[in-house]
């Protein structure tokens, strides 16, 4: 099951250990991530509304770090008469496996590839939309630029990546006001103090923020050619490039 209170940080742990995707997160996960991201129900929703606007014919759609396949339920669901295949992948096996049943009980098995690997590894078919919801904030700095040179060389003219991350501000007064504003949220979701910053300790060193400025000059090096922050709460943000 995948539909537990997220309380994994609720009581005091006597070393906070890195924090990693497994089955213990897969099980709250959809808990998890609706209280921590701001917006994050929308943004799915507009996954989808975007997957319809730009998916191309005979062309793959990807969503890169799937999770449990939510992104990928949105572009599936909003492309269903043209039929893209998505393809879904995502390097912990704990979340393949619960993903793999969620596709199923929405019968989308046939409709998705749900492959379990390292995005920033993988080789890319020709596609028209790739989602990196939250996905490249994991990824290690020295690999984010050569993966996303690569996914936009096989993006097709006029296909776009979607990338949603968690941000950093170059300036440090308005890095801490907007850290500050993301703990009032998750605070008003239920989170206490122990919560946010035992979480906060775990996530060290393994969530490794960019400005957006690092984010849209990789994106233009790459080669996509507009660049469009279309959502933005405290130090969360969506940007959406075209190719
Ligand atoms: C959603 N997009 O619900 N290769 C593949 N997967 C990875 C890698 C990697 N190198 N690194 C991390 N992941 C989802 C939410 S969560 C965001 C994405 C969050 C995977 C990791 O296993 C996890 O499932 C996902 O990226 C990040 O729209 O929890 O803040």
């Amino acid at each position: 099951m995948s539909d537990q209170l997220d309380n994994i940080y609720a009581t005091a742990h006597q070393q906070v250990g890195r924090f990693s995707f497994d089955e213990t997160v897969v099980r709250v996960f959809p808990d998890m991530i609706r209280r921590s991201v701001p917006g994050y129900p929308t943004i799915i929703d507009m996954i989808g509304v975007l997957a319809a606007r730009y998916a191309q014919p005979d062309t793959s759609l990807y969503d890169l770090g799937c999770s449990l396949g939510a992104a990928t339920t949105a572009m599936a669901a909003l492309t269903e008469q043209q039929g893209n295949p998505v393809i879904a992948v995502d390097n912990s096996p704990a979340m393949i496996k619960q993903a793999s049943m969620l596709l199923d009980h929405a019968g989308l098995a046939e409709r998705v590839s749900l492959v379990e690997g390292d995005v920033a590894q993988m080789a890319f078919e020709p596609c028209s939309m790739a989602v990196l919801n939250f996905t490249l904030q994991f990824i290690p700095l020295e690999h984010r630029d050569g993966f996303i040179k690569r996914l936009a060389a096989a993006t097709a003219p006029g296909g776009i990546l979607v990338l949603s991350e968690k941000i950093r501000f170059e300036d440090d007064e308005e890095n801490a006001l907007q850290t500050e504003l993301h703990h009032a949220f998750k605070r008003n979701n239920g989170y206490s103090d122990l919560e946010i910053s035992q979480k906060r300790t775990a996530l060290e060193n393994v969530l490794i923020p960019e400005t957006l400025a690092d984010h849209e000059a990789r994106l233009r090096a790459a080669g996509y050619r507009h660049i469009h922050v279309w959502f933005r709460c405290f130090n969360f943000m969506s940007l959406l490039a075209v190719r």
